[in-house]
């Protein structure tokens, strides 16, 4: 049978830190196939958290803007309110092609190509 994934609990969610990369489409799929979601930064304190448990460059946030270009939304739907953590110039929408985001390690945030392979982090409620 396969091994139970480790979920880090931490505030009212509990998190899983993935070892493989994959691209944004594919790493939300995962976190749905496990009942959670790809990780929604509600705060300085749950970014913290998760920044120092990233294990290497960057992981991809629940963060998106494939409907309408500059309309970033959670993949709850909600629309991300006030300014974020990006980088500074960023999101940029690089070559016309970046609709998905990334937290880096150094705290902050970018918009990349969905289709990179990045690590990632599923949450879901801890009290549910
Ligand atoms: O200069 C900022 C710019 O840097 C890279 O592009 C050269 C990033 N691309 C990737 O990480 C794939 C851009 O997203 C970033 O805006
Ligand atoms: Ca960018």
């Amino acid at each position: 049978s396969p091994e139970p994934l480790q979920w880090e609990e931490f505030g009212d969610s509990c998190y899983y830190f993935s070892d493989t990369t994959e691209q944004w489409e594919n790493a939300k799929k995962i976190c749905a196939a496990v009942n959670s979601h790809l990780i929604i930064i509600n705060s300085n304190t749950e970014q913290n958290f998760v920044v120092q448990k990233i294990k290497q460059t960057s992981v991809w946030l629940g963060l998106h803007d494939t409907e309408v270009e500059g309309t970033w939304r959670w993949v709850d739907g909600s629309l991300l309110e006030r300014n974020g953590y990006w980088k500074s110039g960023e999101p940029n929408d690089a070559h016309g092609a970046e609709d998905c985001a990334v937290l880096y390690k150094e705290k902050n945030w970018n918009d990349i190509p969905c289709d990179k392979n990045v690590q990632f982090v599923c949450e879901k409620s801890a009290l549910s």
